[in-house]
């Protein structure tokens, strides 16, 4: 996602009511005034720090490119797509270690809570989990009259035409209706389903043949989550024809509700995993 995404995935999680105590406490101390003790902000900071050469290794941790055939058949595997744990697979696993270990700094322990703030984002969007032509950067695609590509107009294209139309360009008024959506309206009854997984310990079952690679022990739910996202390559992605403006069509009219599920999808298992993780619940 570009940086209204994130944003907004950050400020669902920071919904009132989601986040239980001991997360809510340790985002707000750990965070502090830089980021205005938010996730809301904090969730950009992966994205602007990728380019610089003392990141240049947190590039790949982004995405998976997932081998499948789609959009006739789509899937994610943990030892077919991520073997070194060098993927948003492994890094959301390490990352949830990382945030949890008190032996780190204040610093890198930060640096973890923005990179969850972040992957969980991430993993959400369909082409983050899609090998085809580097996750749709290499599919040429129109979007509001300008020439982009496939991957872009998903990261942000049609959100920017959202935010105007709909929520007063504003993040934060977005935020808030989609956690009235998952609090009371039509994401009610699904919601619970987005955090069924929740555990931070239960590691990718044996049968998947995962390997221990960089001292990373791959987990269950971020692969769950990938498999969730990746699904919607076999569905509205790819479902377009060329010359069509993805940004002004029915296309958009398809996959902006899935943009903004996987946008409240987010924000609630951000929100769920952290409090897994600090105050051990569900
Ligand atoms: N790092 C990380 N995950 C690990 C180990 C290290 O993200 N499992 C990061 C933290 C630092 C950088 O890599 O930004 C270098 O760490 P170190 O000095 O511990 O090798
Ligand atoms: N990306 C992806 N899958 C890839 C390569 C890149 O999902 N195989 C993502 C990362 C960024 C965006 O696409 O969100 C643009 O990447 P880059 O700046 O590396 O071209
Ligand atoms: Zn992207
Ligand atoms: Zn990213």
């Amino acid at each position: 996602w570009g940086a209204d995404g994130h944003e907004t995935v950050g400020f669902v999680a920071m919904s009132a009511s989601f986040l239980a105590p001991k997360a809510l406490s340790f985002v707000r101390s750990s965070l502090g005034c830089t980021y205005d003790e938010s996730l809301g902000p904090a969730a950009t900071w992966a994205d602007e720090v990728r380019p610089e050469p003392a990141y240049a290794w947190s590039a790949n941790l982004h995405f998976v490119d997932a081998l499948d055939n789609a959009p006739t058949s789509c899937s994610v595997s943990q030892s077919r797509d991520c073997p070194d744990n060098q993927c948003i697979l492994g890094a959301i696993a390490n990352y949830t270690t990382r945030v949890a270990d008190t032996h780190l700094s204040a610093v890198q322990r930060q640096e973890a809570l923005k990179f969850l703030d972040h992957f969980i984002g991430d993993i959400a969007q369909p082409l983050h989990v899609e090998n085809i032509a580097a996750g749709g950067n290499g599919i040429d695609a129109k979007c509001n009259g300008s020439s982009t590509n496939l991957h872009s107009v998903w990261d942000s294209g049609m959100i920017n035409r959202l935010l105007p139309s709909k929520y007063n360009n504003s993040v934060t008024t977005w935020a808030a209706a989609l956690v009235t959506r998952i609090k009371s309206g039509s994401y009610k009854c699904e919601a619970s389903n987005w955090i069924a997984c929740s555990s931070t310990t239960e590691t990718v079952s044996k049968n998947h043949d995962s390997h221990v690679n960089h001292g990373i022990i791959p987990l269950e739910c971020p692969l769950v989550w990938a498999k969730d996202s990746n699904m919607f390559g076999c569905s509205v992605v790819f479902n377009f024809t060329s010359g069509q403006d993805l940004c002004t069509s029915s296309y958009y009219d398809e996959a902006i509700p899935v943009i903004e599920m996987q946008i409240a999808k987010a924000g609630y298992r951000l929100a769920a995993w952290l409090n897994s993780i600090f105050d051990g619940a569900t």
